[in-house]
């Protein structure tokens, strides 16, 4: 018998279309001899609609969204999923939704109140994850090595603005350039890499229009590396994968517009050695972060000092068929397809293992 497997996409994050385009991409290549798939696409203000057949973009390659009031979905606590007339037979959800209300803890919390299984990490740990500061606090006091931050709190710019104290001892710690990022974002959204105080403040104001959270961090001279790393209990590592941009860094633009924004290298050009402790670094950084069947791994060689610096993880990460997650997993040797129903399997024995 298939197993009825909802994919959950689209949201309201300012990733929604990436998403249209990764749920496209699991759609078309999940294993439609063990999965019956139902497409569920949440539009840009939240509310769910279910998508009686595949509405495909030609140009951009991802799902359209259609609303129709009679295919809008409920989620209903520990009565799982219904539409207006009927409830529906779903037993596993793919949500393929990356930012906020869709990898943030959020769309988990309200899978496990309808006591649904789902791939990807819980609650915790994609609430964790989304939160750059905080899990970075986590690895830390785990003894894993990071880039080095200040957090800056709006209310205390607002009250001091340059004067702020973490703005003070940024400026102090770290010399420019200087990275300023959103706590809680992706897709490189309200990043910005400044070379002057002046450049600075301007960066923090556009931050802030993002999260009420931010980091500063010193511009790191390093190798950007991407390891992906799958399980619950027991974890697998793929050899990590390079990202080489050609503008100032790996921004929106790089990652989504300019076809030729940035290369990526699969493998990475580490060396064995290097690899092996990227390798082990990220299964420690996946774990104390409270990762569950998926993620990605971001971080920083620095070849002056040997050292790697953890820079973030992504729960659900960029999941079209050339994306790096994927493409790193198939570089060792587990196909698209494959990938698909391991970690669809990974999410029932979670879901049964919890109970
Ligand atoms: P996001 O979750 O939006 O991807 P990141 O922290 O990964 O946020 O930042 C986006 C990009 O900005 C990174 O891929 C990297 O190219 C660059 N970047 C971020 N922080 C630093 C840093 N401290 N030093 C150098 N580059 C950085
Ligand atoms: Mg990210
Ligand atoms: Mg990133
Ligand atoms: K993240």
């Amino acid at each position: 018998k298939r197993i009825k497997v909802a994919l959950l996409f689209g949201g309201k994050s300012g990733e929604h279309e990436v998403s249209l385009v990764s749920a496209a991409s699991v759609f078309k290549h999940i294993d439609k001899e063990r999965f019956d798939v139902a497409l569920i696409a949440v539009d840009k203000d939240g509310a769910w609609f279910l998508q009686p057949q595949p509405l495909y973009d030609e140009k951009e390659g991802g799902f359209v969204v259609e609303r129709k009031e009679e295919n809008r979905v409920y989620a209903v606590p520990a009565g799982g999923l219904r539409t207006m007339a009927k409830p529906l037979d779903i037993e596993l959800v793919f949500p393929v939704l990356h930012g906020t209300f869709g990898e943030d803890g959020t769309v988990q919390g309200l899978l496990e109140l309808c006591d649904l299984p789902y791939a990807g990490a819980g609650v915790l740990g994609s609430s964790l994850c989304m939160d750059k500061a905080a899990v970075k606090r986590i690895w830390i006091q785990a003894g894993l090595p990071v880039v080095p931050f200040e957090e800056l709190r709006e209310v205390s710019w607002k009250r001091s603005k340059g004067a702020a104290a973490s703005v003070r001892r940024a400026v102090d710690r770290f010399s420019f350039p200087l990275f300023v990022k959103p706590s809680r974002a992706g897709s490189s959204v309200g990043v910005s890499r400044c070379e002057t105080e002046e450049g600075l403040y301007a960066a923090i104001e556009d931050a802030f229009s993002f999260d009420d959270k931010l980091l500063i961090e010193p511009a790191v001279q390093a190798k950007e590396i991407e390891c992906s790393v799958i399980g619950n209990q027991e974890l697998t590592t793929f050899a990590p994968g390079e990202i080489v941009p050609s503008h100032d860094f790996y921004d929106y633009d790089a990652k989504y517009i300019d076809p030729d924004g940035a290369n990526l290298l699969i493998p990475s050009s580490l060396n064995e050695e290097q690899q092996k402790m990227v390798r082990q670094i990220s299964a420690r950084a996946y774990r104390v972060a409270e990762a569950e069947g998926f993620a990605r791994v971001d971080c920083f060689y620095e070849e002056a000092t040997g050292k790697v610096l953890l820079n973030e993880i992504n729960t659900i990460p960029g999941f079209t068929k050339i994306s790096m997650f994927p493409k790193l997993c198939e570089n060792g040797g587990v196909a698209y397809g494959e990938l698909l129903t391991k970690l669809l399997d990974l999410a029932v024995d979670r879901h049964k293992i919890r109970g």
